[in-house]
């Protein structure tokens, strides 16, 4: 087999390249390890940035999310004790934000290939890069047991953080910046009428999230101890934890039911340095990950896939590489701009285990300035809606 591009991993950050590649006349083929079904069973992000959101509807993907989609021009703090207060993205950087969930951008991408009869095959086994030093890099793989050779001129990595793409890459080549947090989140999804707002509350018991899909759709988290096991969690002990934290006018306004899914998430962040190496680049997941308290994660795949796939049409279309060459320095720093702010709300909004005294009043004030100073919510609406795309 041969094509231009070879996309290893079909999730959204493959999907999205193929299909704006293909709308640049480069050809691609996606390689993806699960089933279509499997893909579309994961309940992952919701929060999409402005940039996201022009991004998909200038490549012909965005009619459902314009349709179905909730727009919305901030979120909520709380903590318990203290007056909630809002901080208004719109007003202070003109830029809103869309709740549609991943599940569907990925059905919705799905869709656009099997149009334009795309080259998506799932359940690609033993997918492996090879000879990316060279000019002559190829995939291997095995598909409906045959052993298939893709050669092709770059290969793309987009197979998250577990994939085998950065693992080609040699340690000494690859620079890692990790953090953990001692603490996950537990998540529901629940055929509920969600809160007018996405609300973020800090409280002793630890941190909680309201947010939402649809008009009949909500997602709540809480904070949970990493060695959480889903069965001691009816979802009777998650709605009474939930409402524990929150303030009493907002957890008699949340509206109960059965959970449609329950799933916990270890929280990281995690940076890897270049995001290329010869002819292979890293998008998405595969080169970063960021804990999810700053709803990032899919918009920084989405922003990488945007200067990837400008990169690609520049050099094929106009013959020139200085996009590609600076890949990975810009998307590196759109990256780091959203680990920071994803840090900083992590540290702003749960409580750590074995934190000292200091910790916690000094984690009290900071929230007291946020909601006080005029000038902290407007920096803070500048992180949080992200990064206007470098020219
Ligand atoms: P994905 O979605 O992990 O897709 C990678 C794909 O690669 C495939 N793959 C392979 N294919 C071939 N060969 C191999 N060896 C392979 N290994 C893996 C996988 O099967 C998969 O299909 O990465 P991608 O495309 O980079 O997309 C990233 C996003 O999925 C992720 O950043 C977000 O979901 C993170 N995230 C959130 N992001 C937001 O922007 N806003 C949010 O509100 C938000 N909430 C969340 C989140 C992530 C969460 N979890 C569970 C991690 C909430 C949660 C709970
Ligand atoms: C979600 O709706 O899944 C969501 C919202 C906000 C976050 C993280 C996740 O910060």
């Amino acid at each position: 087999m041969k094509t231009q591009v070879a996309i290893i991993g079909g999730g959204p950050a493959g999907l999205l390249l193929s299909e704006i590649l293909h709308r640049h006349g480069v050809d691609s083929v996606v390689l993806e390890k699960h089933s279509r079904e499997y893909v579309l069973s994961r309940i992952r992000a919701g929060v999409l940035e402005q940039t996201t959101v022009d991004v998909l509807r200038s490549n012909g993907v965005g009619d459902r999310m314009e349709r179905e989609g909730h727009v919305h021009d901030g979120m909520k703090i709380v903590w318990a004790g203290r007056e909630s207060f809002f901080i208004d993205v719109k007003k202070h950087v003109n830029k809103r934000f869309m709740a549609y969930g991943q599940t569907n951008i990925q059905e919705d991408l799905f869709v656009a290939a099997d149009i334009r009869g795309a080259k998506v095959l799932t359940e690609a086994e033993d997918v492996q890069p090879v000879d990316v030093t060279t000019d002559h890099p190829y995939v291997t793989f095995r598909h409906n047991g045959e052993s298939v050779r893709l050669s092709c001129d770059y290969i793309v990595g987009c197979d998250g953080f577990h994939g085998v793409s950065r693992k080609s890459i040699p340690s000494s080549v690859l620079r890692i910046f990790e953090k953990e947090y001692p603490f996950g989140w537990l998540g529901i999804l629940s055929e509920t009428p969600p809160l007018p707002d996405i609300v973020y509350a800090n409280h002793p018991r630890g941190f909680a999230l309201a947010s939402m899909r649809s008009p009949m759709l909500s997602r709540y988290y809480i904070q949970a101890p990493l060695d959480t096991k889903l069965e001691d969690w009816s979802d009777d002990r998650f709605w009474r934890e939930l409402k524990a934290r929150f303030p009493k006018e907002l957890a008699d306004a949340i509206a109960t039911g059965p959970s449609i899914e329950k799933s916990i998430a270890p929280l990281r962040s995690f940076v890897a340095e270049p995001m290329r190496y010869g002819q292979l680049f890293l998008a998405g997941d595969a080169a970063h990950i960021v804990p999810p308290t700053g709803a990032k994660g899919l918009n920084l795949a989405v922003s990488d896939v945007f200067y990837l796939s400008r990169a690609l049409a520049a050099l094929y279309n106009q013959g020139s590489e200085a996009l590609l060459e600076q890949y990975s320095d810009m998307a590196l720093r759109r990256v780091w701009s959203s680990v920071r702010t994803s840090w900083y709300l992590t540290n702003l909004l749960h409580r750590f285990p074995g934190a000292s005294d200091f910790d916690q009043r000094a984690q009290e004030f900071e929230l007291d300035y946020l909601k006080s100073s005029h000038h902290a919510q407007a920096a803070l609406a500048e992180q949080y809606a992200g990064l206007s795309f470098e020219q």
